[in-house]
């Protein structure tokens, strides 16, 4: 069986790390794209020397020419600028969508068959224009926050619990940002809800809220520590899962920025929500119950999605 492929799009810090993890993992040849000249190509002679130290067995080549990703199976986006401290996300929105034109059109015209991972922020709306920019099918075109957001909100709460992280199992609904929805309704430790849990170790709710909040702000959290970027290390294993799931055909039911029609009350949209990965990309999207509380909260995170998609339309005529 021939060796999959795995094109990156961006070879700054997640770029790296992804291309670090992919190659350790054995998931197939490498192409590290970057419109810098040399940072790719550096990366990628970087990485390939750590082949015969780790063991692996993966070809990685870094390129300045969209040609190079012809063939790709996966393709994870992460182009574009992070966060400095005082910005949101939203913050972004102009430059990153310039960016995911180009970028949906290379994939469009080299890779249009691959399953394509979004990391750049806005997540839901930059997911969404390289969605348009591309053309590809909507099943074939997500977003990673979920996976990450819910991998914060369960490393606080294995704190907080002093648990293993493995064995809790945290969910976070709605739009990469401020205003996400961690539902601890169906956060569970080893299937014991989190409000049965905190009352067996006498943590309060007011503690659990403050769990939520800072999962709310966990990027901002490390964009005031770095000062010069964002959070790379969770952001590209939690893709990396992802990619995973697909290349595997895992079926496994992650929370990801998925295309939403119909499904809680959404027409048409990029939100995050649990959706199976297989071989076919997004299989099914899981609409869930969720209390009223749950629902308001949602509503506000997607209206906060829909007026970036709104900002969007307004910058790029083509989107309108
Ligand atoms: P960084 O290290 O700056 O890397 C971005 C790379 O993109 C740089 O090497 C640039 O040269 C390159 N680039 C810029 N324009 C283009 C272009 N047109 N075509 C190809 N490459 C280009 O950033 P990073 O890796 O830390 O973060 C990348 C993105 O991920 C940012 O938008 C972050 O905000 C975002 N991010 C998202 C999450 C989520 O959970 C969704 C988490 C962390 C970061």
């Amino acid at each position: 069986m021939a060796r999959k492929k795995i094109a990156l799009i961006g070879a700054g810090m997640i770029g790296g790390t992804l291309a670090h993890l992919a190659a350790k993992a054995e998931m197939g040849d490498i192409v590290l794209f970057d419109i810098a000249e040399g940072i790719p190509q550096g990366k990628a002679l970087d990485l390939s020397q750590c082949g015969p130290v780790e063991g692996f067995d993966a070809k990685i080549t870094g390129t300045n020419d969209y040609a190079d990703i012809a063939g790709a199976d996966v393709v994870i986006v992460t182009a574009g600028v992070p966060r400095k401290p005082g910005m949101s996300r939203d913050d972004l929105l102009g430059i990153n969508l310039k960016v995911m034109k180009a970028v949906g059109e290379g994939i469009k015209a080299h890779a249009p068959e691959a399953f394509v991972i979004c990391i750049t922020n806005p997540l839901d709306a930059m997911v969404w224009a390289l969605r348009e920019f591309s053309g590809l099918p909507h099943n074939k075109v997500v977003g990673m926050a979920g996976v990450l957001d819910s991998a914060r909100f369960a490393t606080f709460l294995a704190w907080e619990f002093d648990v293993s992280v493995k064995d809790v199992n945290a969910f976070v609904l709605g739009g990469h940002g401020d205003t996400m929805v961690p539902v601890t309704s169906y956060t569970t430790i080893n299937g014991i809800p989190v409000k049965d849990m905190a009352k067996i170790k006498g943590v309060s709710e007011s503690r659990i809220d403050e769990i939520v909040q800072r999962t709310r702000s966990g990027g901002g959290e490390i964009v005031g520590l770095l000062k010069t970027g964002s959070a790379y290390y969770a952001p590209a294993t939690s893709a990396i899962a992802m990619a995973k799931a697909y290349l595997g055909d895992q079926k496994r039911m992650l929370p990801v920025a998925a295309y939403v029609e119909g499904k809680y009350g959404l027409d048409g949209l990029y939100v995050g929500v649990p959706a199976v990965i297989g071989a076919n990309g997004i299989e099914d999207v899981v609409e869930i119950e969720l209390s009223d509380e749950e629902k308001g909260n949602l509503k506000v995170s997607t209206d906060a999605v829909e007026e970036l998609l709104e900002a969007c339309k307004n910058l790029d005529g083509d989107l309108a």
